[in-house]
């Protein structure tokens, strides 16, 4: 029988991302393996990305569109690419109804998908200012199955919070290519084999430890955060026991990746500009939520659980902090204390 933990076959070769989803759907009897092909489309996108990303300095894929997006940000080529990438690995298929991306104003309701179960919600390509400078950017995705009339598709009026995921994850392009994903029997991760374009299983049920060593925050904003937030970092750099070691990429995905594996904080506090917090909720906190807390860790807003905050509308904004659970306590134990 195979087992979720198992990272080769009986033959020696390592587990493919394929029959990893397909291990998984089996634990759901009833389940009618859609998430599964919508998880494997997801991976099939990141495929092209990953390839496009490299091949971006020959085929004029480099810099800015000229044009800025619905959160006024200077939108990259790749953002496009990706953008589109997603949009095409759904269009003509009936996995999703709708899909939320960070690259379009409204959702792009899917033509096929009259009776689909899920909504995906996705940035495909966080952490954009890296892209020209050979850094790490990551496309990141919620499936949500929002409660829905029998016979009815999904629709994005109904999603209530990151609690109405079924599956989250990110794939991550840097030095090597990984894919992340959890539907909550734990995050597993793999890494693509360019040789023979397979996502291969590398990390077999990630836990995220359950402190430091590192933290992650653009620490050019401390000013203009809140003194329970400045005292936080304060504590983090020069603790009584030991002091942290400060990391940061400029992408989300990077940073929070390293506190999954590793060990550690990110977080992107409130602040003068971001009064709300400066990440989005649906496709980027929450969807990241949903798989650090399935890793062991936790996601917070500072006053409320991440997964837990409603949704109101499809490009909110929260403060966010994730990643060890102990470290995010310590934070949401400050800002408590402060009310
Ligand atoms: P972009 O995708 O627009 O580059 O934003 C990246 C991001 O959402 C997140 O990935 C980073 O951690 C954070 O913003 C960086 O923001 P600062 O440049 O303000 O530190």
């Amino acid at each position: 029988m195979t087992t979720m933990q198992e990272t080769s076959t009986a033959s020696g070769a390592r587990m493919t991302l394929a029959h990893h989803i397909l291990a998984s759907q089996r634990q759901h009897p009833r389940a009618r393996g859609e998430l599964s092909v919508v998880l494997l489309q997801l991976a099939f996108a990141g495929k092209i990305f990953s390839h496009a990303i490299r091949r971006a300095a020959f085929t004029g894929q480099l810099g800015a569109t000229g044009e800025r997006n619905v959160q006024d940000e200077a939108t990259k080529k790749l953002d496009v690419f990706g953008n589109q990438t997603i949009i095409e690995a759904f269009a003509r298929n009936e996995l999703v109804a709708a899909i939320v991306s960070e690259e379009m104003d409204e959702p792009r309701q899917i033509a096929c998908g009259t009776r689909a179960s899920y909504v995906l919600c996705v940035d495909p390509l966080d952490g954009s200012s890296n892209a020209d400078v050979n850094g790490v950017v990551a496309t990141i995705f919620g499936v949500y199955q929002p409660k829905r009339e029998a016979g009815t598709a999904a629709t994005v009026q109904r999603l209530q919070s990151g609690r109405d995921q079924v599956a989250a994850g990110y794939i991550m392009y840097g030095p090597s290519t990984v894919f992340v994903y959890t539907t909550g029997s734990g995050v597993h991760g793999f890494t693509l084999d360019h040789d023979i374009g397979e996502f291969l299983l590398t990390h077999p049920d990630i836990r995220c430890p359950p402190q430091g060593p590192y933290y992650s925050a653009n620490l050019a904003n401390v000013p203009e955060w809140n003194h329970q937030t400045q005292a936080y970092v304060g504590q983090l750099a020069r603790g009584a026991d030991r002091s942290y070691s400060l990391r940061y990429s400029g992408a989300l995905v990077a940073d929070l990746h390293r506190s999954l594996i590793e060990g550690g904080v990110y977080l992107y506090p409130a602040d003068q500009r971001h009064p709300d917090g400066k990440l989005r909720l649906a496709y980027e906190c929450a969807p990241l939520a949903f798989v650090v807390e399935h890793a062991g860790g936790a996601a917070t807003t500072g006053t409320s659980t991440v997964l837990d905050v409603p949704f109101h509308s499809i490009h909110q904004r929260v403060p966010f902090a994730a990643g060890s659970r102990d470290d995010v306590a310590i934070l949401e134990r400050l800002s408590r204390d402060d009310h």
